[in-house]
């Protein structure tokens, strides 16, 4: 057993790297969060980064979706940690999301930002990789991430998903904003560099609002960042998310292994028009929310045969949904793990 147990033997490690698997492996982004009444009890009342910050409750925040046997387990703390750690503090505020303390809005507020933080900045990631890990003895590959600069730099001056007032800030302040983006992108190769060296198995990057920006911006803001990204850091399999992505040629030439579908993107086509890559989603997140477990049955089964059973990682199309039930995440995850293993 123990020689089956080294991190890049793992089913979604192999997966992600293109090789032959018995089964396509599955996951979902935001897997350890509010949709889950343990993950509630655990957290109370606590305010978010305190919770994230505690070592012990953060594993085993991470940890919890383990019960219902998914392939693998993302990290439990969030895209801003890593602005927190280069000296933005944020708040996460009900309903909004996370909120910077104090806006970025000059060229001396982005130079006060560290490019490099001291890895003591972030230790509390760095521990928590560790206690996962310990945890894990190996049966399951530990997911790091970041956020793009551009997804990240939009919650750094307060704009969050708000791509209106994001475009506007980047129009009236070039300067400020570019070199925002040059900051985060130096910032992000250096947090995922420590924790790869620390025995990460697969990262992935989000760059969660891009999608919404015209092509043009999208070949300013992120391509560049994200092609500078992956080519760092070459020795783990990489993801890229951008939600419901328009620009899916650019996604497929970013150096991603894998790349994060959503459900305007047709999955066998994708295989078929870039056999080289691999894959991840497209199951909707709001059939999940909204849906009957029979219909999330169907939805995944339906996924998986698109998938092919080969260069396809089983996932959703955006995060989990904080109203999606836990009969729901079940059946998903279930379904997923039973359609490969007819499919093999
Ligand atoms: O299971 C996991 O994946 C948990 C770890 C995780 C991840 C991967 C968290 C914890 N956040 C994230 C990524 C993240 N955070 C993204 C990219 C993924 C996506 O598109 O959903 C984004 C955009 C954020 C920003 C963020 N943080 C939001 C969205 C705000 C908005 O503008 O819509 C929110 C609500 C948060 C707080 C947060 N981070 C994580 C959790 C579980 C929560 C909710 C906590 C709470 O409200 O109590």
């Amino acid at each position: 057993m123990e020689q089956d147990a080294t991190p890049r033997q793992h089913l979604l490690v192999r997966a992600a790297r293109g090789e032959r698997v018995e089964r396509s492996p599955v996951w979902a982004m935001r897997q350890a969060g509010r949709w889950d009444p343990e993950f509630n009890g655990l957290r109370g009342g606590m305010p978010f980064y305190e919770f994230s910050e505690n070592i012990d409750l953060a594993a085993r925040a991470s940890l919890l979706p383990r019960r219902f046997c998914v392939d693998a387990i993302i990290l439990f703390y969030d895209i801003t940690t890593l602005a927190v750690a280069m000296g933005l503090p944020f708040v996460l505020k009900p309903g909004q999301g996370p909120v910077p303390d104090k806006p970025v809005r000059t060229l001396a507020d982005v130079r006060r930002l560290s490019q490099k933080p001291d890895a003591e900045r972030f230790h509390h990631v760095s521990e928590l990789l560790a206690a996962v890990r310990r945890e894990l003895q190996g049966a399951l590959p530990v997911i790091v991430f970041a956020g793009a600069p551009f997804t990240l730099a939009a919650y750094c001056i307060g704009t969050g998903k708000d791509i209106t007032a994001t475009r506007r800030f980047a129009a009236e302040q070039p300067s400020i904003w570019d070199e925002l983006l040059d900051r985060l992108m130096a910032a992000t190769i250096h947090f995922l560099g420590i924790l790869l060296g620390q025995g990460a198995d697969v990262y992935q990057l989000f760059d969660s609002w891009a999608g919404m920006l015209g092509r043009a911006d999208y070949q300013r803001w992120a391509q560049p960042q994200h092609q500078a990204i992956f080519a760092a850091a070459r020795d783990v399999p990489r993801i890229l998310f951008v939600k419901e992505n328009p620009y899916l040629d650019l996604m497929c030439t970013s150096g991603a292994d894998v790349i994060s579908l959503g459900t305007s993107h047709d999955l066998a086509a994708s295989r078929r028009d870039y056999p080289n890559l691999v894959f991840q989603g497209n199951v909707s997140e709001a059939l999940l929310r909204s849906g009957t477990a029979g219909q999330v049955v169907e939805a995944t089964e339906h996924c998986v045969r698109q998938g092919g059973g080969q260069h396809h990682i089983v996932n959703l199309s955006h995060g989990v949904d904080p109203a999606t039930p836990v009969a729901n995440f079940k059946a998903f995850v279930g379904a997923a793990r039973s359609s490969a293993a007819e499919s093999s």
